[in-house]
């Protein structure tokens, strides 16, 4: 038997594929990685999957007669290669004619693959702006809302892509380190673009040797691994930043708030603090006030606050608690908060967003090192892009008019949608909303690796490669590993990479130059190789030859001599290292914020009642906040049909946890199959009573497949994909960013068929 081995990496880590007679038959974990990820296990299937797309598709209906309706249930007709590349370069050039470069939508969301050069997203956003621009999206869906918001308040969004105060300097200074929305494991198997190591569970082993004490804030008590011992404070979903203006309050009550701190290093502090006790509007934001709100006795808050004085402290927020509605207002009052304990700049103290939420946050980086990057080049059309949460609103409201970060804009008119690299069908809001928008576009091409809902929701669909039928080249912007990824197999069946596909296209429709700039794929990986030694050679940093790296398979930037500690210098002189705000300071209160005369996002942090939580007036009916959070058994719908996912299922339905107390007064019990529903859509799961879940929550994680049970406006959904029920709308005027986690349901016993898939 010939046994071949190769170096490879996925979101979820690097690994080697080791291929036994041409077959892919295991992935063995990077042996510098001291916690891999299960989730390896899942690659095999994944890549000889019975729903990889095979052949080039076209829908009979499109084909036919141009038809839109995009059902999820109808048949395609495979094509060749050049009838299909034939059919989408026409389209391109049609619809770009006729109706402009901004009518084409190519945001094209999604993860795609971990490898820099091949990741689709990229490709296809290359391509689009080569051809003379297309709509983009601005922003994720990971921290959109925090991106464009956090720059008025500290000058910058750079925190919460993960550089923040290292490990090292929380391990030897920080006392008490509390986590909203935890510090859970099953997040740190994930980076974008992958990782060489996985570091958290080491980082919390080394916090807890140094005796750190730990808290989570949280609706649920998973998301702390139990060597922690944190002390778990259930919290309604939603409610955080009234729990930190309860606490805010009591250290004024007692007058433990670091005045000298707030009067060099922040502005607006005094208006801020006429709002908190009350002498602006009247209403005091007590303990006990918050206690009302947010679930949490006032006398533990009280303690909380206590227990903050003069320690050295770390407030970490995952980045959750601003996937939702007023997700702007928890960022807000933590900065605050944490200035207020004057802990901002200090080694080990302040604040901090992203280490319960992915791998490598606060990981030792040389801040300037270089991570492999494809440019992608001026889009053209970039100043129609929308906010990449307002998707549908786009596709249904052409024309329209909509407030974004202080600007007024409209939404083009969108004709062709282009997606690679992404599933909306899993990841937006709303779907069976969505899924009537999507009947508007005259046509929507799709590249996928396996016949997601989204690949069935469209027109044209071009079968791509896998990471392990193609070389690339592999690292994060927080790794500091350079990883080499190794064609390990052949193209499945007829699958092409993205790349070869938009340069046929490019070549097609006469731009083929300024897309490829005259290198082919291997050509591309030696340049982002040479790029990342250049500019890491100006640091000192001696990166071996591209043929040496590329036989050893990865190379290790080695990590800084001195702990990196957020706004440090900023701390030590305001004045000489001011941040990036209208007043070089921490904005507690915002005069430009104030400005845009947003009510959803006023001056200062503020207590804005999310559209639905479990104090409105929605939970009579609804009485149950549902927390879709990230599944630990695969990277959002990657691999949902794979074997760690099947295992997870109940009856082939995804389980939904909440409280005994809860299940039990709907006659409830383990395994049961419901109806999650509210009135956007339904969903079906299967209950799980979980002493673990605040009442009133319930926690159902993302990623299923979206099956829609028939053709009607408002199908039951099959699989339990949450996002049935999610509702689809900005967190302000301000950010635009998604509020996924601001969800009210109610569940019922479901007595119907079940499942389809197993
Ligand atoms: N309710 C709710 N919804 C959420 C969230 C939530 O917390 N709650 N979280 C949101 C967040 S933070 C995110 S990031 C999104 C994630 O949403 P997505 O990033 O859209 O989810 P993925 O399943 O990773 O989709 C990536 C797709 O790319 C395909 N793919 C992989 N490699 C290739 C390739 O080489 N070429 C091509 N053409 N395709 C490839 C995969 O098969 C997969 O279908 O979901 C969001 N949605
Ligand atoms: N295994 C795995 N890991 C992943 C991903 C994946 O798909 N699978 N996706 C990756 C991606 S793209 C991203 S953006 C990150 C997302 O990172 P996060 O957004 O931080 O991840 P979530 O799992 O949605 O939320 C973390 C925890 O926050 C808690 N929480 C939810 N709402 C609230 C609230 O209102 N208050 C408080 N205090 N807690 C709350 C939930 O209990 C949840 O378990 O995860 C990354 N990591
Ligand atoms: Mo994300």
């Amino acid at each position: 038997m010939a046994v071949q081995r190769f170096q490879q990496l996925a979101h979820w880590g690097a690994y080697t594929a080791v291929v036994e007679d041409g077959r892919f038959v295991r992935a063995e974990p990077f042996f510098r990685d001291a916690h891999p990820s299960p989730m390896l296990e899942a690659l095999p299937e994944l890549v000889y999957s019975e729903h990889r797309v095979r052949r080039p598709s076209v829908r009979e209906g499109w084909l036919a007669r141009r038809d839109r309706s995009r059902s999820g249930h109808e048949r395609y007709v495979e094509v060749d290669w050049d009838t299909a590349l034939e059919l989408v370069a026409g389209e391109l050039a049609r619809v770009r004619s006729e109706h402009g470069h901004q009518s084409i939508f190519g945001g094209s969301y999604g993860w795609s693959s971990a490898g820099r050069f091949h990741h689709a997203r990229s490709q296809v956003r290359r391509f689009l702006y080569s051809g003379g621009g297309s709509v983009d999206q601005l922003g994720n869906y990971s921290w959109g809302c925090a991106q464009f918001f956090l720059p008025h308040v500290i000058g910058t969004f750079a925190p919460v892509t993960g550089r923040v105060t290292d490990w090292n300097s929380v391990v030897g200074h920080t006392k008490l380190m509390v986590a909203f929305g935890g510090l859970g494991l099953k997040n740190a198997q994930v980076a974008s673009g992958g990782s060489g190591e996985h570091t958290l569970e080491t980082w919390l082993r080394k916090s807890k040797a140094a005796g750190i004490e730990f808290v989570v804030v949280s609706p649920t008590r998973s998301d702390a691994p139990a060597f922690l011992d944190a002390r778990w404070i259930p919290i309604r979903p939603n409610t955080d930043a009234a729990l930190m203006m309860g606490m805010a309050f009591e250290l004024v009550a007692r007058g433990t708030h670091d005045r000298a701190f707030l009067a060099r290093c922040c502005t607006g502090y005094e208006r801020f603090e006429a709002y908190l006790t009350g002498r602006s509007d009247g209403l005091a934001k007590s303990p006990e006030w918050a206690e009302a709100i947010c679930g949490v006795p006032a006398a533990d808050i009280r303690a909380l606050a206590r227990q903050l004085e003069g320690v050295r402290s770390m407030l970490t927020l995952t980045w959750s608690l601003q996937r939702a509605h007023r997700g702007e207002q928890p960022y807000w009052m933590a900065i605050t908060l944490a200035s207020m304990l004057g802990q901002v700049g200090l080694p080990g103290g302040g604040f901090a967003f992203g280490h319960g939420s992915i791998q490598g946050v606060g990981a030792p980086r040389d801040v300037r090192a270089a991570s492999p990057e494809l440019p992608l080049g001026r889009n053209p059309a970039g100043a129609h892009s929308i906010p990449v949460a307002r998707h549908t609103d786009l596709l249904e409201n052409p024309g329209a008019s909509y407030d974004f970060n202080g600007e007024r804009r409209i939404y083009p008119d969108i004709r062709m949608v282009y997606w690679a690299g992404g599933n909306p069908f899993h990841h937006h809001q709303d779907l069976n909303r969505m899924r009537r928008a999507w009947q508007r576009p005259e046509t929507i091409v799709v590249h996928e690796t396996h016949w997601t809902p989204t690949a069935k929701h469209a027109d044209i669909v071009l079968p791509a490669t896998t990471s392990l039928e193609r070389n690339d080249i592999g690292g994060a912007s927080r790794d500091r590993y350079i990883i080499a990824m190794q064609r390990a197999i052949d193209p499945q069946h007829q699958a092409r990479d993205d790349f070869d596909i938009f340069r046929e296209l490019a070549t097609r429709n006469g731009h083929e130059p300024a897309f490829t700039e005259g290198l082919d794929a291997d050509g591309w990986i030696r340049l982002m190789y040479e790029r990342t030694r250049e500019a890491n050679g100006k640091i000192g940093v001696q990166q071996p030859a591209f043929e040496d790296w590329w036989r050893t398979g990865w190379y290790e930037v080695p990590a800084p001599e001195k702990d990196f500690v957020l706004f440090e210098a900023f701390r030590e002189d305001p004045a000489a290292h001011p941040l990036s705000t209208p007043s070089g300071r921490i904005e507690i209160t915002s005069e430009r914020i104030e400005a845009f005369g947003y009510d959803d996002c006023p001056a200062h942090p503020t207590w804005l009642a999310p559209v639905e939580w479990l104090g409105a007036s929605g939970a009579a009916t609804h009485p149950l906040h549902l927390v879709t959070n990230q599944p630990v058994d695969k990277l959002h719908s990657q691999a949902d049909f794979g074997p760690l996912a099947r295992a997870k299922r109940i009856g082939g339905r995804e389980p939904i946890h909440m409280n005994p107390a809860d299940a039990q007064a709907r006659g409830l019990a383990h395994g049961d199959p419901v109806r999650v529903f509210n009135a956007r859509g339904a969903c079906l799961a299967s209950v799980v009573p979980d002493d673990g879940v605040v009442r009133g929550a319930a926690i159902m994680a993302t990623g299923g497949w979206y099956d829609p049970q028939d053709d009607g406006p408002d199908p039951l959904e099959l699989r339990g994909n949450p996002n049935v029920l999610a509702p689809d709308l900005g967190t302000s005027k301000l950010a635009q960013g998604s509020s996924a986690l601001s969800i009210l349901v109610e569940v019922e016993r479901w007595a119907g068929p079940v499942a389809r898939q197993a």
